[in-house]
């Protein structure tokens, strides 16, 4: 096992199901940013900018690099030749005109979703995250920042705790280096953290404060509106001096996902479990008779907020499963047009 690689989280489960032939330390490496055609890339040797090989430039979307995969290089050094096998990967379906899959980032252990102290906090929004960390593959960390900007920061922690049974809450100011015990915490040598959330709730500056360096640009927010204007462009994987590996992940707020119903299953535990004893095994929940979450919220032991996010979830996911179905059918189907053309082209001449 490489030295210089295990201080960027390789492990051996990596590399276990590679070939033996495939084995060559100098063309293993991770994807710490991804710019257009380049891909930065860090390997035994140091960092290199490398491009992809014409073959993985074709696959899907979804199973080309992205930040925080470990990779192989070809015999050149220049170009990537395969992705290994990932051990978790948030993904999204694209916006607009492209709704495929594509990779947002790669290996992920320990998900940070960042909130602040303020009108920014809201629980929809972190069961949100906590769906796509599920999917993912992830474990989840709330982490509450600006605590100095707050009086009440007990009350946001029992609201952040609410939204998933045993969610991990931690407390920062970002500004205040002895808050970060509790964050740091989740931090070690060979684990890769990535930091989601609103823009400015303080990622940029949690991950300079514990790198005690200047990593990462920062920005103020806008003091009218409290809105944060976008610092970081492009997500990045990080090394902290001290060890550990931080993915600031910008933009994830209108993230699109599909295929995640048992995910949001999990973060809405006493709504499922409610739900077995509903009159109706499809029960939606609206009015039907019978209906035990119904009147779980009417006793009181169902947050309404609860079961409206959940509604609305699973409704989200829905529309983007049947895209991305259609998208992938639409696919199938060119792709069997393609092969009937040639072969008619084939017969042609043939004939
Ligand atoms: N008072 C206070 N300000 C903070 C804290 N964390 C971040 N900020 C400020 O919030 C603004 C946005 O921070 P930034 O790290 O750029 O947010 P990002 O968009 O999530 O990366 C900056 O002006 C920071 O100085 C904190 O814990 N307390
Ligand atoms: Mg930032
Ligand atoms: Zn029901």
């Amino acid at each position: 096992m490489s030295e210089s690689l295990q201080k960027f989280g390789l492990v051996p489960i990596f590399t276990q199901r590679l070939e033996y032939a495939e084995l060559i330390w100098p063309q293993i490496g991770r994807v710490m940013s991804v710019q257009r055609t380049n891909h930065v890339v860090i390997c035994e040797e140091g960092v290199r900018i490398v491009e992809l090989t014409p073959a993985l430039r074709q696959s899907a979307a979804v199973d080309r690099p992205t930040v925080g995969d470990w990779i192989l290089l070809d015999e050149s050094l220049t170009r990537i030749a395969k992705v290994l096998d990932r051990k978790s990967l948030f993904k999204r379906v694209g916006a607009g005109e492209n709704t495929e899959l594509q990779p947002i980032a790669a290996n992920v252990d320990t998900l940070f979703i960042v909130t602040s102290c303020n009108e920014e906090f809201k629980e929809s929004r972190l069961e949100r995250y906590l769906a796509l960390c599920a999917e993912a593959g992830a474990t989840p960390v709330v982490v509450l920042t600006k605590t100095d900007l707050a009086d009440d920061v007990q009350t946001y922690v029992e609201r952040a705790r609410s939204v998933q049974a045993g969610v991990p809450v931690e407390t920062v100011n970002a500004l205040d280096p002895a808050t970060l015990n509790g964050v740091r915490a989740w931090i070690d040598e060979t684990s890769t953290v990535a930091l989601v959330g609103s823009s400015g709730v303080g990622k940029s500056t949690l991950l300079n404060a514990l790198a005690g360096e200047s990593l990462a640009a920062t920005n103020a927010i806008r003091e009218q509106d409290q809105k944060g204007r976008h610092t970081t462009t492009h997500r990045e994987l990080h090394r902290l001096p001290t060890g550990g590996l931080l993915i600031d992940v910008p933009g994830m707020r209108e993230l699109r996902v599909a295929d995640i119903e048992q995910s949001i299953g999990l973060v809405f535990e006493e709504i499922e479990q409610a739900a077995t004893q509903c009159h109706f095994a499809d029960c939606r929940h609206e009015s039907e008779p019978g209906c035990a979450v119904l009147r779980a919220v009417e006793t009181g032991a169902i947050d309404r907020r609860r079961l409206d996010n959940y509604r609305k979830l699973l409704r989200a996911n829905t529309i983007a499963t049947a895209t991305l179905a259609e998208k992938r059918a639409q696919g199938r189907g060119f792709a069997k047009m393609v092969k009937e053309v040639k072969l008619l082209k084939q017969n042609k001449g043939t004939r």
